[in-house]
Parts: structure tokens; C-alpha cells; sequence
């Protein structure tokens, strides 16, 4: 018996492990009540009495001595021990990554600023913090226009001259004045309106407007991009017609509206059964904002258009209530997984 411990001992002293488990393999093997020790000391009750002082003893250190070597092995790995990576299967399957979605806001203006790619435009983009000049002054708002109230603008720290930009108009003109016609380009971005949260208003939306200036732009180059435009997004089944409207920026104004793209015009609670729906607002820029933006008006003409983007997508993909673009609710948003 004698010899079987110390052949145990030496085994012990050897032990190696490359894995966390393979300790508890171990400690199961050698200590547990079925183990290798406890069989020895089964073993033990049956030698004879004049042995039992030696063998005891040293069985008391065979015990004492795995105890100890199997702590080391465990806190090789607690202290962040270095672990034999060479078992390891590199070629298990990870946990699943799961991929999210493009928000809807961004797939549409994605499109629009796609569609007006192909027709020459790029896309600029400027502050969300500006000034009265480029906000209003510019754009021909006279100094006590509605829009500049309190109830409308957010005004910061109380100066009238600085302002969360409520169109990207202001955009138009730091591009115009700082270019030189021809101009085509398409300016996306967030803009804020101090306005009653509702299903169809929200004081955070965005929108897309568009600027081209050069020699002999014409109210008929107006239409026909626009009509361009709604076939484009909307389908080639696509209508549009044009209403007067007015906009201080320019002169003459119009609305676009398109066929009912859910009722194809029949008639719907959509387009409130007149088989049209407003998709934006456009004109012909007028000769002095031009000229504030040092385009010569005598040489030059050009258009312009904004739309909602939260308009156009709640038109396409037919959502009911403005507030989901901004709740981040997971299952409103998967549902456009795989769009760009
Ligand atoms: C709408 C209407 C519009 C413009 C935006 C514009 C900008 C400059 C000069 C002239 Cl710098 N026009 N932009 C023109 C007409 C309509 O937006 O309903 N937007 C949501």
C-alpha cells in the first residue's frame, strides 16, 4: 500500500490541466467520495495495526498535497492563467449576430437623394444651429412674419439672432453664396418647428430640399423634374398636378400633388377621397434671393422644392402615426430590415 501512495504522490506532483473543466476532472477523479483517495482509505481500515502509523501518515500528505496541487491548477486559470488554446475548436459556430435595420427616415431620403443623383444633383449639408440671415432674413421673411415667433422657432438663450434652423433653406443660400451658378444640388437634413407633438406633427423632422440655378431655368424644367421625381419614388403609374401656393422665397409657388398611390386615385381615407395627396412645395426662387445671395438675377433663374421626409414615408410604406420614426420600437424598425 505503502508503494501505491508514493506512486500517487508522483502521479499528483505531475498534474497538468489546460482547461478550467479539466480541474473539476481532476478534483472528481482524485478527491470526490468515489475518488482514488477515498478508496485508499477504505483501504486503510484493513491493513494491519503495526503499518497503520506510517501509512496514515503518509496518506495524510497524499491528501493534504492534491488538495493543495488541485487549488494551484485552479487559480492558474482564475488569475487569468495562460490556457492551452491548442484544444480549442475555432471552428464552433459564435453566437448570433443580429443584424439591424436602416431606419425608414434614412432608406427614403437614401432614395430621393438617389433619384436626384441621376438627374445631376449632389448633396449639401450645413448647420442645425443658425442665424436669422441665413434662417430668414435671406429668404425674403419679412422681420415680424409669423413664422419667427417663439411658437414656432426655437431661439437659444433667448437671442432672436440665433435659432434651431427650421428648414434647410438656409443651406440654399450658403451654398449660392458661396457658388457661383450652375447649382444643382440636394440638401437633406433634420430640422426643428417648436409644434404639438401629434400623429402628424412633431417639433424633430426632416426634410429634402432641392436648388438648381443656371442661364434659362424654367418653370416648364420645374415640372418636368418633379414629375420625373414622383414616377421615379412613386411608381410609373404615377400622376401629378401642380396648385398655386405662396412661399416668401418664391415667386410664382406651386404644391405637387400626386395620384392617390393607395386608391390609384379612386378614392381613399388617404387622400380623403379626392384622389390627390400633397407631396411638396416648390417655385421659382425668387429674383431677390438671388441677388441677397450675389447671384445676378438679370442673368440667372433657378427653382426650388422642399419636401417632409417623414410625409413621403409615411405615403409610401403607409404608416399611420408620425411618432414611430421617433420611438425606436424594435418592432416597428425590423420591419424594414434588407431595405438600403
Ligand atoms: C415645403 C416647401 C419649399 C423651397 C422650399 C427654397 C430655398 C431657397 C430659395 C427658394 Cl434658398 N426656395 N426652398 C422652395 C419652395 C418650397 O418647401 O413645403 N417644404 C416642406
Amino acid at each position: 500500500m505503502q508503494e501505491k501512495i508514493e506512486q500517487l504522490l508522483q502521479e499528483i506532483e505531475n498534474l497538468t490541466a489546460s482547461a478550467r473543466e479539466e480541474v473539476e476532472q481532476l478534483r472528481l477523479r482524485y478527491l470526490s467520495k468515489k475518488g482514488v483517495l477515498s478508496a485508499l482509505f477504505e483501504e486503510f481500515r484493513t491493513i494491519p495495526n503495526e503499518e497503520k502509523r506510517v501509512v496514515g501518515q503518509l496518506l495524510n500528505e497524499l491528501k493534504t498535497r492534491a488538495g493543495q496541487k488541485l487549488e494551484e491548477l485552479k487559480a492558474s486559470f482564475e488569475e487569468g492563467g495562460e490556457e492551452d488554446r491548442s484544444c480549442l475548436d475555432l471552428t464552433r459556430p459564435t453566437s448570433q449576430v443580429r443584424l439591424g435595420a436602416r431606419h425608414p427616415l434614412s432608406i427614403v431620403r437614401n432614395q430621393i437623394t438617389g433619384i436626384f443623383a441621376r438627374l445631376g444633383y449632389s448633396v449639401a449639408e450645413g448647420p442645425e444651429i443658425e442665424n436669422d440671415w441665413y434662417n430668414f432674413s435671406a429668404l425674403n421673411f419679412p422681420a415680424e412674419h409669423p413664422a419667427k415667433d417663439m411658437q414656432d422657432t426655437y431661439f437659444i438663450q433667448q437671442n432672436p439672432d440665433i435659432l434651431l434652423r427650421t428648414h434647410t433653406s438656409s443651406v440654399q443660400i450658403r451654398e449660392m453664396e458661396r457658388l457661383q451658378p450652375p447649382i444643382r444640388k440636394i440638401f437633406p437634413g433634420r430640422v426643428f418647428r417648436n409644434e404639438a407633438i401629434s400623429a402628424r406633427a412633431h417639433c424633430i423632422f426632416h426634410q429634402v430640399e432641392g436648388l438648381y440655378v443656371d442661364k434659362d431655368v424654367s418653370f416648364a424644367d420645374l415640372k418636368q423634374s418633379l414629375y420625373f421625381f414622383a414616377r421615379e419614388l412613386f411608381g410609373a403609374q404615377t400622376r401629378i398636378r401642380l396648385r398655386p401656393s405662396f412661399f416668401p422665397f418664391t415667386e410664382p409657388s406651386g404644391e405637387v400633388d400626386i395620384s392617390c398611390n393607395i386608391c390609384g386615385g379612386e378614392g381613399c381615407t388617404i387622400c380623403k377621397y379626392t384622389g390627390w395627396v400633397e407631396i411638396l412645395g416648390c417655385g421659382m426662387v425668387d429674383p431677390q434671393v438671388l441677388a441677397n445671395c450675389h447671384i445676378d438675377p438679370e442673368t440667372y433663374t433657378g427653382f426650388a422644392f422642399g419636401m417632409g421626409i417623414e410625409r413621403i414615408t409615411m405615403l409610401k410604406y403607409q404608416i399611420r402615426d408620425l411618432r414611430l420614426f421617433f420611438e425606436n420600437d424594435v418592432r416597428f424598425l425590423k420591419q424594414f430590415t434588407g431595405a438600403i
